[in-house]
């Protein structure tokens, strides 16, 4: 298996099913990565560890996903130097508005680039991943190309679509008979 470059870290195994997004966009690019569980409430001493180890392994870029007060991205982001993507997760009763406070509002100097809440936050989260690491990467460049092509392809599908319904509505009204 290929070396990974980007690191998914989450709160809690509960939190796979939003964070599996951010996989699926890594796998779509070809991206390798990995995904582990830790917690930097529960686990204080393995997330400071991994995220100090990162940039040793050959890791490029690190997304981290938490609910509630979640301090995951942040206590990542200053062990170090790495870009870390903040995913906030519903998984509160605030549902993530807490989890996207606490990511965002970093202090100065320790930045978590932090998406929005759920589902489509982790897919971006894949997706800015795969932008960062592109910089440096021609091919990947390509294939980010070839993804904006295509959701461009899908509105222009969705609009003809629209566009037919309404045309059939207008020659079915009675003004129109
Ligand atoms: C956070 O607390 C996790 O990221 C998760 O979203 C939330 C609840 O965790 P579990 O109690 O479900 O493990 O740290």
């Amino acid at each position: 298996m290929a070396q990974a470059v980007v690191y998914i870290v989450m709160g809690s195994a509960n939190d796979w099913p939003i964070m599996q997004g951010a996989a699926e966009m890594l796998a779509r690019f070809h991206i390798p990565y990995e995904v582990t569980v830790s917690s930097a409430h529960r686990a204080p001493q393995r997330t400071a560890a991994l995220a100090h180890e990162a940039a040793q392994r050959g890791v490029q870029v690190l997304i981290a996903g938490a609910g509630g007060a979640a301090a995951l991205p942040g206590v990542i982001a200053a062990e170090t130097a790495l870009p870390v993507i903040g995913v906030p997760i519903d998984s509160s009763s605030l549902q993530g508005l807490d989890a996207l406070l606490a990511m965002v509002q970093m202090p100065q100097g320790v930045p978590v680039a932090t998406v929005a809440i759920g589902k489509a936050g982790a897919a971006n989260a894949g997706i800015l991943a795969a932008q960062i690491l592109a910089l440096q990467d021609p091919a990947l460049a390509a294939r980010l190309r070839q993804y904006k092509a295509e959701l461009a392809a899908g509105v222009e599908r969705a609009d003809t679509t629209l566009q037919a319904q309404l045309q059939e509505q207008r020659d079915g009204s009675p003004a129109s008979r």
